[in-house]
Protein backbone atom coordinates (compact mmCIF):
# COMPACT_ATOMS: atom_id res chain seq x y z
CA UNK A 1 0.00 0.00 0.00
CA UNK A 2 1.53 3.29 -0.96
CA UNK A 3 2.96 5.23 1.80
CA UNK A 4 1.17 8.94 2.83
CA UNK A 5 4.65 10.56 2.39
CA UNK A 6 6.23 8.38 -0.75
CA UNK A 7 8.56 10.05 -2.94
CA UNK A 8 8.99 13.07 -0.32
CA UNK A 9 11.52 14.85 1.44
CA UNK A 10 11.16 15.76 5.23
CA UNK A 11 13.08 18.00 7.01
CA UNK A 12 12.06 17.13 10.96
CA UNK A 13 14.37 19.27 13.98
CA UNK A 14 14.88 18.24 17.08
CA UNK A 15 14.51 14.64 15.54
CA UNK A 16 17.26 12.94 17.75
CA UNK A 17 14.85 12.03 20.24
CA UNK A 18 10.98 12.62 21.79
CA UNK A 19 8.46 13.59 19.04
CA UNK A 20 10.59 14.57 16.70
CA UNK A 21 12.75 10.89 16.27
CA UNK A 22 8.84 9.40 16.50
CA UNK A 23 7.96 12.01 13.68
CA UNK A 24 10.98 10.93 11.73
CA UNK A 25 10.38 6.93 12.19
CA UNK A 26 7.17 7.56 11.07
CA UNK A 27 7.57 9.82 7.80
CA UNK A 28 9.89 7.39 6.81
CA UNK A 29 7.33 4.29 7.18
CA UNK A 30 5.08 6.23 4.95
CA UNK A 31 7.66 6.82 2.42
CA UNK A 32 9.25 9.80 3.21
CA UNK A 33 13.28 10.51 2.91
CA UNK A 34 14.14 11.98 6.31
CA UNK A 35 16.64 14.69 7.43
CA UNK A 36 16.96 14.41 10.96
CA UNK A 37 18.37 17.26 12.38
CA UNK A 38 19.70 17.70 15.93
CA UNK A 39 21.73 19.53 18.17
CA UNK A 40 23.42 16.54 19.33
CA UNK A 41 24.56 14.76 16.35
CA UNK A 42 24.98 11.39 18.05
CA UNK A 43 21.46 11.10 18.97
CA UNK A 44 20.39 12.20 15.15
CA UNK A 45 22.54 9.54 14.05
CA UNK A 46 20.50 6.74 16.45
CA UNK A 47 17.34 8.25 14.84
CA UNK A 48 18.94 7.70 11.27
CA UNK A 49 20.09 4.12 12.34
CA UNK A 50 16.14 3.25 13.35
CA UNK A 51 14.71 4.01 10.18
CA UNK A 52 17.29 2.28 8.19
CA UNK A 53 17.05 -0.88 10.15
CA UNK A 54 13.30 -0.71 9.88
CA UNK A 55 14.17 0.19 5.30
CA UNK A 56 13.54 3.76 5.14
CA UNK A 57 15.89 6.53 4.02
CA UNK A 58 17.60 9.04 6.16
CA UNK A 59 20.42 11.14 6.72
CA UNK A 60 21.83 12.86 9.88
CA UNK A 61 22.58 16.38 10.21
CA UNK A 62 24.01 18.15 13.12
CA UNK A 63 22.87 21.67 13.57
CA UNK A 64 21.90 24.50 16.17
CA UNK A 65 18.56 25.89 14.54
CA UNK A 66 19.36 29.33 16.31
CA UNK A 67 22.30 29.57 14.35
CA UNK A 68 21.07 30.76 10.51
CA UNK A 69 24.73 29.41 9.00
CA UNK A 70 23.56 25.98 10.45
CA UNK A 71 20.10 25.77 9.49
CA UNK A 72 20.89 26.63 5.62
CA UNK A 73 23.73 24.65 5.71
CA UNK A 74 21.57 21.55 6.91
CA UNK A 75 18.95 22.84 4.33
CA UNK A 76 21.22 22.70 1.49
CA UNK A 77 22.49 19.29 2.46
CA UNK A 78 19.10 17.95 2.40
CA UNK A 79 18.75 19.05 -0.65
CA UNK A 80 21.86 17.92 -2.06
CA UNK A 81 21.73 14.82 -0.65
CA UNK A 82 17.94 13.72 -0.89
CA UNK A 83 17.20 15.31 -3.95
CA UNK A 84 14.46 18.35 -2.68
CA UNK A 85 11.85 19.29 0.17
CA UNK A 86 8.36 19.21 1.00
CA UNK A 87 7.95 19.39 4.52
CA UNK A 88 9.58 20.68 7.35
CA UNK A 89 8.67 20.12 10.96
CA UNK A 90 10.02 22.71 13.11
CA UNK A 91 10.00 20.26 16.42
CA UNK A 92 12.97 21.83 18.20
CA UNK A 93 12.31 23.21 20.95
CA UNK A 94 13.82 23.82 24.92
CA UNK A 95 11.40 24.79 27.64
CA UNK A 96 12.12 27.42 30.32
CA UNK A 97 12.12 28.20 33.88
CA UNK A 98 9.97 30.83 36.36
CA UNK A 99 7.72 33.43 36.43
CA UNK A 100 8.34 36.96 35.00
CA UNK A 101 9.02 38.18 38.35
CA UNK A 102 11.57 35.67 38.62
CA UNK A 103 12.92 34.14 35.02
CA UNK A 104 17.05 34.55 34.01
CA UNK A 105 16.91 36.74 31.22
CA UNK A 106 19.49 34.40 29.73
CA UNK A 107 17.11 31.37 29.86
CA UNK A 108 14.26 34.08 28.52
CA UNK A 109 16.85 34.46 25.35
CA UNK A 110 17.39 31.08 25.28
CA UNK A 111 14.02 30.11 24.90
CA UNK A 112 13.34 32.38 22.28
CA UNK A 113 16.20 32.02 20.05
CA UNK A 114 15.05 28.32 19.74
CA UNK A 115 11.40 27.79 19.90
CA UNK A 116 10.90 31.12 18.10
CA UNK A 117 13.99 32.14 16.34
CA UNK A 118 14.37 28.62 15.46
CA UNK A 119 11.15 28.18 13.29
CA UNK A 120 11.90 31.35 11.59
CA UNK A 121 15.33 30.46 10.43
CA UNK A 122 14.41 27.04 9.48
CA UNK A 123 11.14 27.95 7.90
CA UNK A 124 13.51 31.32 6.41
CA UNK A 125 16.24 28.39 4.67
CA UNK A 126 13.42 26.11 3.84
CA UNK A 127 11.03 28.21 1.71
CA UNK A 128 13.32 28.17 -1.85
CA UNK A 129 13.22 24.43 -2.25
CA UNK A 130 9.70 24.03 -0.39
CA UNK A 131 8.13 26.46 -3.60
CA UNK A 132 9.77 24.34 -5.92
CA UNK A 133 6.75 22.01 -5.85
CA UNK A 134 4.47 23.15 -3.10
CA UNK A 135 5.19 21.83 0.16
CA UNK A 136 4.08 21.69 4.16
CA UNK A 137 5.45 23.26 6.99
CA UNK A 138 4.66 22.13 10.55
CA UNK A 139 5.30 24.22 13.92
CA UNK A 140 5.57 22.48 17.07
CA UNK A 141 3.74 25.25 19.28
CA UNK A 142 2.15 24.18 22.40
CA UNK A 143 -1.10 24.28 24.42
CA UNK A 144 1.50 26.63 26.80
CA UNK A 145 0.90 29.16 23.59
CA UNK A 146 -2.64 28.87 23.85
CA UNK A 147 -3.33 28.21 28.23
CA UNK A 148 -1.16 29.82 30.95
CA UNK A 149 1.34 27.45 32.53
CA UNK A 150 2.47 28.59 36.03
CA UNK A 151 6.03 29.25 36.21
CA UNK A 152 7.24 29.21 32.38
CA UNK A 153 6.49 32.61 31.26
CA UNK A 154 9.07 32.36 28.42
CA UNK A 155 8.36 29.50 27.05
CA UNK A 156 4.14 30.67 26.96
CA UNK A 157 5.66 33.54 25.36
CA UNK A 158 8.12 31.73 23.01
CA UNK A 159 5.34 29.25 21.91
CA UNK A 160 2.60 31.99 21.43
CA UNK A 161 4.76 33.79 19.22
CA UNK A 162 5.25 30.14 17.00
CA UNK A 163 1.31 30.19 17.19
CA UNK A 164 1.50 33.70 15.59
CA UNK A 165 3.95 33.03 13.60
CA UNK A 166 2.28 30.05 11.75
CA UNK A 167 -0.70 32.29 10.43
CA UNK A 168 1.52 34.85 9.40
CA UNK A 169 3.59 32.25 7.58
CA UNK A 170 0.85 30.69 6.30
CA UNK A 171 -0.97 33.62 4.58
CA UNK A 172 2.57 34.76 3.31
CA UNK A 173 3.07 31.48 1.89
CA UNK A 174 0.01 30.35 0.35
CA UNK A 175 0.91 31.93 -3.07
CA UNK A 176 4.00 29.63 -3.45
CA UNK A 177 1.43 26.44 -2.91
CA UNK A 178 3.43 25.94 0.99
CA UNK A 179 0.81 25.13 4.00
CA UNK A 180 2.02 25.95 7.28
CA UNK A 181 0.07 24.81 10.40
CA UNK A 182 0.84 24.11 13.97
CA UNK A 183 0.52 21.27 16.55
CA UNK A 184 -0.01 22.71 20.16
CA UNK A 185 0.61 19.49 22.33
CA UNK A 186 -0.29 18.85 26.05
CA UNK A 187 2.66 17.09 28.00
CA UNK A 188 4.05 14.40 26.31
CA UNK A 189 6.44 12.52 28.89
CA UNK A 190 10.01 13.12 26.30
CA UNK A 191 13.58 14.43 27.92
CA UNK A 192 12.31 18.29 27.45
CA UNK A 193 9.85 17.56 29.97
CA UNK A 194 10.97 15.64 32.92
CA UNK A 195 12.72 18.58 34.59
CA UNK A 196 9.51 20.47 34.56
CA UNK A 197 8.03 17.69 35.87
CA UNK A 198 10.45 16.95 38.24
CA UNK A 199 10.27 20.67 39.77
CA UNK A 200 6.15 20.55 39.97
CA UNK A 201 6.48 17.75 42.27
CA UNK A 202 9.19 19.62 44.29
CA UNK A 203 12.35 17.06 43.37
CA UNK A 204 9.84 14.17 43.22
CA UNK A 205 8.64 12.72 39.55
CA UNK A 206 6.18 11.03 40.32
CA UNK A 207 3.96 13.09 42.66
CA UNK A 208 4.86 15.96 39.35
CA UNK A 209 3.68 13.27 37.06
CA UNK A 210 0.79 12.91 39.05
CA UNK A 211 -0.42 17.02 39.13
CA UNK A 212 -0.06 17.30 35.61
CA UNK A 213 -2.29 14.35 34.70
CA UNK A 214 -4.84 15.57 37.08
CA UNK A 215 -5.08 18.78 34.54
CA UNK A 216 -5.74 16.28 31.54
CA UNK A 217 -9.82 15.64 31.14
CA UNK A 218 -8.35 12.32 28.94
CA UNK A 219 -6.69 10.78 31.84
CA UNK A 220 -2.74 10.09 31.04
CA UNK A 221 -0.22 12.75 29.04
CA UNK A 222 0.16 12.23 25.57
CA UNK A 223 2.65 10.07 23.85
CA UNK A 224 5.27 10.97 21.29
CA UNK A 225 3.92 8.44 18.61
CA UNK A 226 0.33 10.33 18.89
CA UNK A 227 1.69 13.83 18.43
CA UNK A 228 3.70 12.29 15.37
CA UNK A 229 0.48 11.03 13.93
CA UNK A 230 -0.94 14.11 14.02
CA UNK A 231 2.30 15.33 12.10
CA UNK A 232 2.02 13.09 9.79
CA UNK A 233 -2.16 14.61 8.79
CA UNK A 234 -0.28 17.78 8.52
CA UNK A 235 2.92 16.52 6.49
CA UNK A 236 0.44 15.28 3.70
CA UNK A 237 -2.29 15.33 1.22
CA UNK A 238 -5.01 14.65 3.83
CA UNK A 239 -4.87 17.85 5.27
CA UNK A 240 -5.07 19.49 2.15
CA UNK A 241 -7.44 22.33 2.89
CA UNK A 242 -5.82 23.04 6.28
CA UNK A 243 -3.50 26.40 6.38
CA UNK A 244 -3.04 28.44 9.22
CA UNK A 245 -4.68 25.61 11.43
CA UNK A 246 -3.53 25.31 14.97
CA UNK A 247 -4.39 21.77 15.71
CA UNK A 248 -4.24 21.41 19.70
CA UNK A 249 -3.51 17.68 20.51
CA UNK A 250 -3.73 17.62 24.15
CA UNK A 251 -6.38 15.15 25.68
CA UNK A 252 -8.76 17.91 26.54
CA UNK A 253 -6.47 20.15 28.23
CA UNK A 254 -7.51 23.88 27.07
CA UNK A 255 -11.29 22.27 26.83
CA UNK A 256 -11.66 23.46 30.38
C1 LIG B 1 5.64 20.97 27.06
C2 LIG B 1 4.34 21.05 26.40
O1 LIG B 1 4.45 22.00 25.39
C3 LIG B 1 3.20 21.36 27.34
S1 LIG B 1 3.47 22.79 28.32
C4 LIG B 1 2.97 22.22 29.90
C5 LIG B 1 1.52 21.95 29.95
S2 LIG B 1 1.04 21.27 31.48
O2 LIG B 1 1.99 20.21 31.85
O3 LIG B 1 1.06 22.31 32.49
O4 LIG B 1 -0.29 20.74 31.29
Amino acid sequence: MAGKLDGRVAFITGAGSGIGRAAAELFAAEGAAVAVVDLNGEAAEETVAKVVAEGGRAVALAANVAVAADVEAAVARTVEELGGLDVLYNNAGVDSRGSVADAEEADWDRCFNVNAKGTFLCSRAAVPPLSVRGGTIINQGSVAGLVAVPNFAAYCAAKGAVVALTRSMAIDLAPRRIRVNAICPGTVFTPLMEPMLRARGDGDLEAGLAKTVAKYPIGHLGSPEEIARVALFLAGDDSSFLTGSIVTADGGMTAQ
